[in-house]
């Protein structure tokens, strides 16, 4: 179908020759649409059948500019095409962690997908303080699940190449991490966003400091030039939606070929900036003493089943019987590992900054009116960017990591902790 906008009025129809999407929803009644999209770049609609209401599916379509910004900024709606393949390639490697596929559409630019109604986005839980028993855990099996098997430890040559060419492609999400995440936060550029005191502060110590400067370099170069693993690429609190059960991973159209630590360092670093707004929304320390478990739990998580899985492993692109001892492949194994680790909190670093300095802000911390106390928990993501990616070769382990964290948010000024709700 060539592409068209859907909306409200053109959906039942498009849905209705849809075979798949008919076994769900059933044929004859009328539909229930309600557009639910919050995100930054997509409409997303919520269908039900009017008669029975439990029938629902979920459709998400690309239009060819950034909802965010509007019509005047274009931007290729094939992203679409890119979230397609990712989830279908997530649906083989851990059906459990995403919405199945009902249909989609690469020329319309369209996914209709299970509705996770029962789940909420943990982002918005988080700011209200709901705790998740498994979340670090499923966090931590996803994405060791997805690194691993699409890594060179984890597929032949040739069968990898084959799905990396699936993705090289998604050039404009790429080029546009490249300018948000590693690029604009870092200099004076008209779309940041602006919080006089913070703005100082990030002038005065971020964006006249070389070695800061380049170590967000170092990471731009591993995103521009490693392709350790299919990467979500776009893996923080509002791309979760889960319930004390369950944990799906959603909205993956950034997906591409990209170095392992970028994804585990994002959706920590989303963690810690939950627990730096939890000064504001909380009352006492235990949920920051939650999400600082669950913040490790991802880690502690990943590297045991990423280990687990590669123990499993047979032969593949990366490693070939005979070719190390016992001894050598435990090195190597401790090597790897460690690395991944250390650009971890390299990422975590970078996107502490980006989402407190850029266009795109967390609503934990950027929803909070008030200018002066914005500004304040701002301050301590600035101040934890700077400390990790300083320190992020120096940190061995998750237990220095959470002591680090913990000596760090000691010392961050009692005043500034003062928070009058
Ligand atoms: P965008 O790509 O524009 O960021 P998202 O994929 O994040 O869009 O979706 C926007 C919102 O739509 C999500 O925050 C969530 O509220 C809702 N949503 C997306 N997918 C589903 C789904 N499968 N089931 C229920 N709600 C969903
Ligand atoms: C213009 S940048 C928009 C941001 O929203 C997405 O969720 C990504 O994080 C991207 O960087
Ligand atoms: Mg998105």
């Amino acid at each position: 179908m060539t592409y068209t906008v859907l909306d409200k009025s053109s959906i039942p129809e498009y849905l209705n020759g849809l075979p798949k999407v008919v076994e769900v929803l059933g044929k004859g009644s009328s539909l229930d649409i309600e557009e639910i999209g919050d995100g930054n770049l997509n409409y997303v609609y919520k269908i039900r059948r009017s008669d029975s209401p439990d029938r629902s599916v979920v459709l998400k379509q690309a239009v060819p500019y950034l909802r965010m910004a509007g019509e005047d900024w274009p931007l290729s709606r094939n992203r679409m095409t890119y979230e397609i393949r990712a989830l279908q390639a997530y649906n083989e490697l851990v059906p459990e962690y995403v919405p199945a596929i009902y249909h989609s559409d690469e020329e319309m630019s369209v996914l209709v997908m299970k509705n996770l109604d029962e789940h909420t986005v943990v982002r918005h839980s988080m700011i209200r303080g709901i705790m998740f028993p498994d979340i670090g855990h499923d966090i931590g099996t996803f994405l060791a699940d997805t690194l691993f098997k699409t890594s060179a430890l984890g597929m032949g040559s040739i069968e990898r190449r084959h799905l990396m060419d699936q993705f090289t492609l998604n050039d404009e999400l790429c080029k546009l991490t490249e300018d948000f995440i590693f690029t604009f936060p870092f200099m004076e550029h008209d779309s940041n966003y602006s919080n006089p005191v913070t703005d100082e502060f990030a002038r005065a110590n971020l964006r006249c400091d070389t070695e800061y400067k380049l170590g967000i370099l170092k990471f731009k170069d591993l995103f521009l030039t490693k392709t350790d693993a299919l990467l979500h690429a776009d893996l923080h609190t509002g791309s979760l939606m889960a319930n004390s059960d369950e944990t799906y991973v959603i909205d993956m159209e950034f997906a591409f070929f990209g170095p392992f630590g970028f994804d585990i360092g994002k959706i920590i670093a989303n963690f810690l900036m939950c627990y730096t707004s939890h000064y504001y929304h909380s009352a006492d320390d235990s949920y920051q003493s939650w999400l600082l478990d669950e913040a490790m739990n991802i880690w502690k998580r990943f590297e045991a089943r990423f280990v687990e899985l590669w123990g499993a492993q047979g032969e593949s692109a990366m490693l070939v019987e005979g070719f190390l001892t016992e001894d050598e492949l435990h090195e190597y194994k401790k090597r790897f590992m460690l690395n991944i680790f250390h650009d971890s909190l390299g990422f975590c670093a970078c996107s502490l900054a980006r989402r407190t300095l850029g266009i795109a802000g967390v609503a934990d911390i950027r929803d909070i009116e008030d200018t002066e106390k914005r500004s304040r928990l701002e301050i301590i993501n600035l101040e934890l960017s700077r400390l990790l990616l300083s320190k992020h070769e120096e940190i061995d382990t998750i237990e220095q990591f959470e002591s680090t964290l913990q000596d760090f948010y000691k010392n961050v000024n009692q005043s500034t902790l003062e928070l009058e709700k």
